[in-house]
């Protein structure tokens, strides 16, 4: 199926879409057989929300732009989900906010690190970090640990979306400012994020660089009142009340 065979007035347009997109990206050596799986879980938390961006997330995505324009050096983190839902939407994000870009796998294979990379290009994408390796996430095995000593491990903030939950904890425990992209407000990579942003990817990137375009004016000071006044208990709190008292119909 091309996404020219699903009819846009499709009740399901998103939805169907979205699945495409992760299974061309199978297809292509992108995503990993696992990312199916996690596209699926991903998919039944949406369903739950109402496939919709809810107020807290709106204003969680805002949080997330002010802290990518306020940082000293920010890094958008993709894997092979990312890669094949949102490639130019992410390069679109750091172009909006100065923000490096780096290529970080949970299943890290040389070459599906390297067709990420060029994928990323093809979207528009200059300087891709992740495959020098010459820094690590202290507490994590070998593969899973390694990022860029100027990427990665060296950053302030970090975008990190549809992390794995060691690894997001681990980037916590490094100090470094985490905004979380996770359908599942009881996630643990969720739970340790300064910034949980509960919304589907493909809706919370091209939102996330909407407000960075809004906020590129905005004093320092302004940023800082922005981040300060955030609190991600609230926010996760917010998705799960969402998620309980949402309407299921449709
Ligand atoms: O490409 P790799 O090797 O780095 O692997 C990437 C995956 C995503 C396969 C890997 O990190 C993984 O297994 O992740 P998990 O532990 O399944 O967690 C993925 C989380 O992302 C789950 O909590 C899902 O609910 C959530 N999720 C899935 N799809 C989306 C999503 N959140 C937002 N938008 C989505 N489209």
């Amino acid at each position: 199926m091309t996404e020219i065979d699903i009819p846009e007035s499709h009740p399901r347009y998103e939805s169907l879409l979205t699945r495409h997109r992760i299974e061309a990206g199978v297809e292509k050596g992108i995503t990993s057989q696992q990312g199916l799986i996690a596209q699926g879980r991903g998919e039944a938390f949406d369903y739950l929300l109402g496939e919709e961006t809810i107020p807290s997330a709106d204003a969680a995505e805002r949080v997330a732009a002010a802290q990518l324009l306020a940082a000293d050096h920010a890094v958008l983190s993709v894997n092979g989900n990312v890669a094949a839902l949102v490639p130019g939407e992410i390069v679109d994000l750091a172009e909006a906010t100065g923000a490096d870009i780096e290529v970080n796998l949970f299943n890290r294979t040389r070459e599906r690190m390297e067709r990420i990379a060029d994928h990323l290009r093809d979207h528009g994408g200059t300087e891709i970090k992740g495959l020098e390796a010459d820094g690590r996430i202290p507490g994590l095995d070998h593969e899973r640990a390694k990022v860029d000593a100027d990427g990665i491990g060296s950053a302030d903030v970090v975008l990190v979306p549809l992390e794995d939950g060691d690894r997001a904890e681990a980037l916590a425990e490094m100090g470094k400012t985490e905004i979380v992209i996770d359908l599942n407000p009881l996630s643990r990579s969720a739970q340790s994020a300064a910034v949980p942003v509960v919304d589907n990817i493909i809706r919370a990137v091209p939102n996330m660089t909407a407000h960075a375009r809004e906020l590129a004016g905005a004093a320092d000071d302004d940023l800082a009142e922005i981040i300060e006044e955030f609190d991600p208990e609230e926010t996760l709190v917010a998705a799960e009340r969402a998620i309980r008292g949402g309407d299921l119909d449709g």
